[in-house]
């Protein structure tokens, strides 16, 4: 059955799926408490309708299980057997039927959500909207721009990164910790930078015995402290909480709209960073961001290192309301000498990444530098 168009009312049959992996190089060495990154490596998912129309999402999956259990291998699995299959033939009226769709599948959130995205940017170009308009965020010229910032090889070396950071006009300056490089980095960034928004991210280094190691943050003034504690224990977290006064950020915990209501109803955290690629798609990521708003628990965009794709849907992720702060969306310049797309993902001298009035994910994607980066391909048809 072809697609028809009828005032706003859009039928879209999936006809097609591909799914490529990619590999990109990094212009740096990214270094977390869980392992060092120097190339993006990741699959790409393109959904095709019956007209030929098309839309793409990133997986924020990795090669390694070392963030959260998901891997490209694991990913690509579950996509061949268990959602494409349910997908390719189904005749969708709104882009949140994925989520019926693919509700039998217990996790996956990484799985599921390189698809669900997909669909949202091709109901965005099929009908000829802006991605933040079709997932119902506000007409904002721009969004505010933060920034990541890996381990170092020393003090010095961070303070040079934190400086060239700042002077870029970043609203919001993250460092990485682990055991052994914690307290000593946080001091040195806010005795050089005392008025800084400053945050750390610990990426599930610690564990409830470095309690008093995780207080003493608490003297710098951080804007908040992410993921201290392991990826799968949200009760440890509201063990911790009440002894700091800087709020937790949860990250790594929250894969689910549930989630987010545990942690909040059990006291873990006072603020989250949403991930679309990590909570299943941008569907949860709406539910995760009303959940916060209900409970006053601020929220923000996360990042992966993503290409130009995935950055423009956290761009277009950013309009909805409760996105109050500075996230990890920073210029595609930082990460790649060549983007996926055209123009990059800029950030202005104050820090602002302008929101993209075109269709779909909003800039050109430059498909000769899709093709070039395209290491296996992948597809099924319905
Ligand atoms: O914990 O937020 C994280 C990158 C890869 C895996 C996990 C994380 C990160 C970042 C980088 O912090 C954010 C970005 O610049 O995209
Ligand atoms: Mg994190």
């Amino acid at each position: 059955m072809p697609g028809f168009r009828g005032g706003s009312q859009v039928k879209i049959r999936i006809a097609r799926i591909e799914l490529r992996h990619l590999k990109m190089p990094l212009k740096f060495r990214f270094e977390t408490s869980f392992g060092t990154m120097t190339e993006k490596s990741f699959l790409l998912a393109q959904v095709f309708s019956d007209d030929g129309d098309w839309g793409l999402g990133e997986c924020v999956a990795e090669e390694h299980p070392y963030y959260l259990p998901e891997t490209n291998g694991t990913v690509a699995h579950i996509i061949r057997e268990f959602l494409a299959p349910l997908i390719l033939g189904h005749v969708f009226e709104e882009p949140t039927e994925t989520d019926g769709l693919l509700s039998r599948i217990r996790g996956h959130e990484m799985a599921k959500a390189a698809l669900e995205m997909a669909i949202w940017d091709l109901f965005a170009r099929t009908r000829g909207e802006p991605l933040f308009k079709t997932l119902g965020g506000a007409a904002k010229e721009t969004i505010p721009a933060g920034v990541s910032i890996g381990l170092q090889n020393d003090v010095p070396a961070l303070l040079k990164r934190v400086a060239v950071e700042v002077a870029a006009g970043y609203q919001r300056i993250k460092i990485k910790i682990k055991p052994g490089a914690d307290l000593d980095l946080a001091r040195a960034v806010r005795k050089e930078f005392p008025s800084i928004p400053l945050m750390v991210d610990a990426n599930s280094a610690y564990t409830l015995k470095d309690a008093e190691i995780l207080e003493r943050f608490d003297e710098f003034n951080l804007m908040m402290i992410e993921q201290p504690l392991a990826w799968n224990d949200i009760v440890e977290h509201s063990k911790l909480q009440p002894l700091l006064k800087t709020p937790i950020c949860l990250d790594e915990s929250i894969t689910s709209n549930a989630a987010a209501e545990s942690a909040i109803s059990v006291g873990a955290c006072g603020i989250i960073n949403i991930k679309a690629g990590r909570v299943g798609g941008l569907l949860s990521s709406k539910r995760i961001q009303a959940t916060c708003a209900a409970h006053r628990i601020p929220v923000w965009c996360g990042g992966m290192l993503e290409s130009g794709i995935g950055r423009l849907a956290n761009v277009h992720l950013q309009t909805l309301p409760g996105f109050t702060l500075p996230g990890d969306t920073s210029a595609s310049a930082r990460y790649f000498d060549e983007d996926l797309i055209e123009p990059g993902v800029g950030v202005d001298a104050r820090g602002q990444i302008r929101v993209p009035d075109q269709p779909g994910l909003g800039h050109e994607i430059i498909w000769s530098r899709v093709e070039r980066a395209t290491i296996h391909r992948d597809a099924w048809s319905a």
